[in-house]
């Protein structure tokens, strides 16, 4: 059994079923300045800081020929897809729809919308609409897993505390290994990252496990052998 070095305890590796990587939300309007996430008085160099972390993780998932799935916060044009007690949250002069620094905040198309040029896609790749913070509901995210085999997801992206946790907290009840990359993901508020961080792995893993990057990527080099002779 190969395992990555995690907490509380080893993340074992599948000997049948595949792993994933899940960037949630890089969007250019939580990461970039201009954007929404800045509009709203937010330090977004915080959340640039994972960048390059990320870049890497990205790269070595391809490199290994394992599945990278991305996502993104969006609503159509029309907001038909964002329920009343969203629209309406916040109370501030920006909210969802009105016209942002990047265009239209959180619309599917925008240019603030899309997912930051370091981070971007490849032609392939699979990448989620969601209207919520989790990326399980109204989304093919659960039949594109299952049909891929995929049982062990590795989740990244921001923010930790709201999309990040609850996709991991919804990928858990549909009985995946989750595990969140710590240096791989990141919060408008630090304490925040660090109380999402404790919680999950808290009472022997009660939501999944956490590692940091390097030890996700040694784990899987020394995985992807051993499964090869399975
Ligand atoms: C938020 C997200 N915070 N991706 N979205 O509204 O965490």
């Amino acid at each position: 059994m190969t395992s990555i070095s995690a907490l509380p305890y080893d993340y074992e590796l599948p000997e049948s079923g595949n792993v994933a990587l899940i960037v949630i939300d890089m969007q250019r309007d939580f990461l970039e300045p201009g954007g929404f996430g800045d509009a709203l008085g937010n330090d977004v160099s915080l959340l640039q800081a994972i960048v390059p972390t990320l870049k890497s993780l990205i790269e070595g998932f391809r490199s290994m020929g394992l599945p990278v799935i991305h996502t993104i916060e969006c609503h159509q044009p029309d907001l038909s897809d964002c329920p009343p007690a969203k629209l309406k949250r916040g109370k501030g002069d920006l909210t969802i729809g009105s016209e942002g620094g990047m265009g239209r905040i959180l619309v599917k198309g925008e240019p603030g919308n899309g997912i930051i040029a370091d981070l971007a896609p490849l032609p392939g790749e699979v990448v989620i609409h969601k209207p919520g913070k989790g990326a399980f509901y109204a989304t093919y995210l659960d039949s594109i897993l299952k049909e891929q085999g995929i049982t062990h997801l590795l989740i990244t992206g921001v923010t930790t505390e709201v999309c990040v946790q609850t996709t991991m907290r919804e990928a858990n009840d549909r009985g995946y290994e989750c595990l969140m990359v710590e240096d791989c993901t990141e919060s408008y508020f630090p304490e925040f990252k660090q109380a999402t961080l404790e919680m999950v792995r808290a009472q022997g893993g009660i939501v999944g496990w956490t590692a940091i990057a390097a030890d996700v990527l040694q784990g899987l080099e020394q995985w992807q052998p051993a499964k090869a002779l399975v």
